[in-house]
């Protein structure tokens, strides 16, 4: 990491631990079945402000000491800076958030880079089936290949018209509205692609490997 980029807080084990015991104990499972078209997912409450999660380490990374790392299994492994990254071509999009702790927030404006032109630039090899997000905060999280292509899934730089602040995720901060938030990586340092699964800080952690929120795939049925 550049020694331009600061660490800020402490890890949440606390708030860690009982996520994980949220899990083990099955919380927040209502097993209703969603209905074709249904908003708001099972088990959700909808919220008017934007709670902050994450392990409670908050990397301040200036977007001049920003890199972006895109490699694995592509044809063109690349490194972007800020100003190279911003030149991609740019989307606006409306999405809705779905977090697993039971709050739902509509209407979110984001502004970035869709995944799809993402990889196009980097032109993921055929045998390319899931995407590993590695985090500024060490934080990882992972989607299958698949889904990271949809065609509402971006890289945002820009929320409701303004930079995403620090504890959002800025600089940039994946958003992939059809999964649970956890897979939505904020301050994302590298995507790899891999031809094999790595799941990641919650996935190991008792949280369903695939997070559908209509489904509510909130927790690994193994556990
Ligand atoms: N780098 C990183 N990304 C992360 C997390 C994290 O701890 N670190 N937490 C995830 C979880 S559990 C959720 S619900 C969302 C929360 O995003 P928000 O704080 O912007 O609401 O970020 C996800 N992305
Ligand atoms: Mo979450």
């Amino acid at each position: 990491m550049s020694d331009d980029v600061t660490l800020f807080g402490k890890l949440k084990t606390k708030l860690i631990g009982s996520k994980e015991k949220w899990a083990e104990d099955g919380r927040l499972l209502t097993g209703e079945t969603a209905t074709p078209g249904q908003r708001l997912p099972p088990g959700q409450r909808q919220v008017e402000t934007w709670p902050v999660l994450d392990l409670g380490i908050q990397p301040d990374i200036p977007t001049h000491a920003w890199r972006l790392f895109v490699d694995g299994a592509v044809e063109q492994p690349t490194t972007f800076k800020w100003a190279e990254f911003t030149d991609l071509p740019k989307i606006r999009l409306m999405t809705d958030i779905h977090c697993v702790t039971a709050w739902s927030r509509y209407d979110n404006a984001w502004e970035g880079v869709m995944a799809r032109d993402l990889m196009a630039a980097v032109k993921p090899r055929a045998e390319a089936q899931h995407v590993i997000f590695h985090a500024y905060d060490t934080y990882t999280t992972s989607v299958p290949l698949a889904d990271f292509s949809g065609d509402d899934v971006l890289l945002a730089w820009s929320w409701n018209g303004e930079p995403i602040s620090r504890e959002h995720g800025g600089p940039l901060r994946v958003v992939i509205p059809r999964l649970y938030f956890w897979k939505s990586a904020k301050w994302i340092k590298r995507i790899e692609l891999s031809v094999f699964d790595k799941p990641g800080f919650w996935e190991v952690r008792g949280y369903h490997n695939y997070g559908d929120p209509w489904r509510e795939q909130r927790y690994d049925e193994e556990t």
